[in-house]
């Protein structure tokens, strides 16, 4: 008789099939099913070959092949695709088996499944993970969630395959979330701050490029130079080398002739559709997701250039007087002051939703998950993880006396780049969505006041006193000035 295999995997796409070799590198022995069959075949008989990796043809025979209890971590679509496939396999499996969904659900979807699995005995883990097809490879971000009894079965393989961080290279980027739809929500919001943190880059691009008319060679070493400080991270990383490609087709730099249209899968949109529900300001981000809608109206953006002015001759003007060097360093400052706002709301939604859900959330813990192996892991990660150390209760990142110092410190210049931006017309919504939040989140007394008092006077809505207790309304008609008087 064969030996049982220690893991199964389903769906031998990109994510997948790294994520077997990975295993398989790791000392696990892993059975793998796609549902169309010529990419196992294909699949075994190229990199997987001469691994510890078995392909089979069918849910069924794959099932037959584990160890128990049997693990079966399905690499699908997200959607139909994975109630597909459970219902394909919960007939295969007996109670105390365990499934993982490792794509990027929804974790409302996540949270249904497990209710679903339930009485009939079967463990479902919903688990993010993080690193594309690198990461997949040699060291993903993995935030496994769900069934909790599932974990110490699943803990050995996830933590030897995910990315190491700290000082000796030991601390798996994978640790326990918490239970329901955890795993797949930390992993939307770890999402949604990746599409803040390449929106504020891409705006930092346009001041360098549109505002100082700075050359691909030079946005090269501005970039390289910010990889060395507090920016550290691999969105800069890559940033820099992406100034660096010549395009193989013309003698012109690649980044220059692609497509200004953005296109997107949904997990930016999932988290501001979360913080609207929450009540809670995850502004950066929604304007990110906004900000990839704007530039897929090309088309539209194209007509309208010609039709609408802005500010005539401010950006000649601008490069004129500007000091160059200042300016670049200023709108680093600006980069990292709006980047501290986007990670304080990101975390200020993952409180709420923790709460709201009862999933128990260690938010330094996550902090550290994503130190290394994912898309925004970065260095400043670890000044996360510190402040959460410091204060278990944080209530938001910017209390804490690290990042308030730095947002203090930032704050001429972040101000000098939002107002030159919006003097000389260069679209930055991240970077102004930021700075609001911090004038917002700062002030103790909003205009607000004056919006209840709108409310009640159009709708009767009430209004709570700042001198007294209760709820109150007032006929503003009979109070107000008549016309004229
Ligand atoms: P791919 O597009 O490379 O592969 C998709 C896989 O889903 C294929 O194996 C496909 O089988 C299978 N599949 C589909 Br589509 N519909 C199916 C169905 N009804 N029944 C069974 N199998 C089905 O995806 P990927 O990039 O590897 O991503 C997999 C998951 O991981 C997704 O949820 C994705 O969002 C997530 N993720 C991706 C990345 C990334 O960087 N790519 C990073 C993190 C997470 P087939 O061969 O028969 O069509």
């Amino acid at each position: 008789m064969q030996e049982q295999c220690d893991i199964g995997l389903i769906g031998l796409g990109v994510m997948g099939q790294n994520l077997v070799l990975n295993m398989a590198d790791h000392g696990f022995s892993v059975a793998a099913y796609n549902r169309t069959t010529q990419k196992v075949d294909d699949f075994a008989a190229g990199p997987a070959k001469g691994k510890s990796i078995m392909g089979f043809y069918s849910p069924g025979e794959l099932v037959k092949n584990l160890k128990t209890p049997r693990r079966v971590m399905m690499m699908v679509k997200a959607g139909e695709p994975v109630d597909a496939n459970i219902q394909q396999l919960a007939p295969l499996l007996e109670k105390g088996d365990i499934i993982i969904d490792g794509g990027n659900s929804y974790y409302e979807d996540t949270e249904r499944r497990i209710k679903e699995l339930e009485p009939h005995g079967i463990l479902f883990m919903g688990t993010g993970i993080s690193g594309g097809e690198e990461g997949a490879r040699h060291g993903p971000s993995i935030m496994p969630g769900g069934s909790r009894d599932a974990w110490p079965h699943v803990q050995p393989i996830f933590q030897s395959i995910a990315a190491k961080v700290g000082p000796n290279n030991d601390i798996p980027c994978c640790d326990w979330i918490g239970s329901g739809g955890a795993g797949h929500y930390v992993k939307m919001i770890h999402n949604g701050i990746e599409y803040g943190d390449m929106q504020l880059i891409c705006e930092a691009y346009s001041l360098l490029r549109e505002g100082l008319a700075l050359t691909n060679e030079e946005l090269y070493d501005v970039f390289a130079e910010w990889n060395r400080g507090d920016l550290d991270s691999y969105l800069i990383e890559i940033t820099r080398d992406i100034f660096s490609v010549k395009d193989p087709k013309s003698d012109r730099f690649l980044v220059d002739v692609i497509m200004d249209r953005a296109v997107q899968k949904g997990t930016g949109r999932w988290t501001a559709e979360s913080a609207l529900q929450l009540g809670v300001p995850t502004t950066l981000i929604t304007e990110a997701v906004y900000a990839r809608h704007l530039s897929a109206l090309k088309e539209n953006r194209v007509r309208a250039s010609k039709l609408l002015r802005g500010p005539e001759g401010a950006v000649a003007q601008f490069r004129k007087s500007v000091d160059r060097d200042a300016f670049i360093e200023a709108v680093r400052q600006a980069l990292y002051a709006s980047k501290i706002c986007s990670y304080a709301q990101g975390f200020f939604q993952m409180q709420a939703a923790g709460e709201e859900n009862g999933w128990g959330l260690h938010y330094g813990d996550i902090a550290l998950l994503w130190r290394g192996g994912c898309i925004i892991r970065a260095a400043f990660l670890q000044k996360i993880k510190e402040a959460f150390d410091r204060d278990a209760d944080l209530e938001n990142l910017l209390l804490d006396p690290y990042f308030n110092e730095v947002v203090e410190n930032s704050q001429v210049a972040w101000r000098y780049v939002v107002s030159t931006a919006a003097q000389v017309g260069i679209p930055t919504p991240a970077f102004s969505a930021a700075l609001a939040y911090y004038d917002g989140y700062r002030s103790a007394r909003l205009p607000q006041n004056l919006l209840q008092a709108q409310r009640d006077y159009f709708g009767a809505h009430t209004y709570e006193r700042i001198d007294e207790e209760g709820v109150f309304h007032s006929d503003w008609m009979q109070l107000r000035r008549e016309p004229g008087d």
